[in-house]
């Protein structure tokens, strides 16, 4: 069967926006949750590390209260720190999304922590998280996993 040409384009487009700079938006209440992304796991293992943007661009103070993932394994909010010289990493309760703040995760800080995965992250596949915040509620959304930059000179811990 034929397919019209404007399919090619729309696949060509989604394609772009599948890219490494342009993971989708999504919307909760007030809150703007854009960037999510996780790397990809390193041979079998079946642990990760999940990083989001998180806008508040309501009025009132929200919390991320806790994160699940709905195609298994558990995820739990880490916080990096430099503790004498070692980067060590401590959980985080109820991080708050002040009013027209934002709340990062990103490599080398607040990070949510994957375990016991049912599979090794692999690139391009996507993740699905599940996000509780005390006023937003409950939302879905899918962070991209991305391949891993060249390793730097055997740091296994580096993106904490
Ligand atoms: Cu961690």
């Amino acid at each position: 069967m034929r397919q019209p040409g404007w399919i090619f384009i729309l696949a060509f487009v989604a394609s772009l926006y599948g890219g490494q700079t342009a993971a989708r938006d999504y919307r909760a209440g007030a809150l703007v949750i854009s960037q999510a992304w996780a790397p990809e796991g390193l041979g079998k293992q079946k642990i990760g590390v999940a990083y989001f943007t998180i806008r508040n661009q309501g009025e009132t103070p929200d919390r991320l209260l806790a994160i699940e993932l709905p195609a298994g394994g558990a995820a739990t909010l880490h916080e990096s720190l430099m503790q004498d010289g070692v980067m060590r990493m401590r959980p985080v309760e109820a991080p708050e999304i002040p009013p027209g703040g934002e709340l990062l995760l990103q490599p080398g800080g607040l990070h949510v922590m994957l375990s016991n995965l049912p599979a090794t992250l692999t690139a391009g596949e996507q993740l699905r998280l599940k996000l509780q915040f005390a006023v937003a509620g409950e939302t879905e959304i899918e962070a991209e996993v991305r391949p891993r930059p060249a390793p730097a000179a055997g740091k296994g811990h580096q993106d904490h």
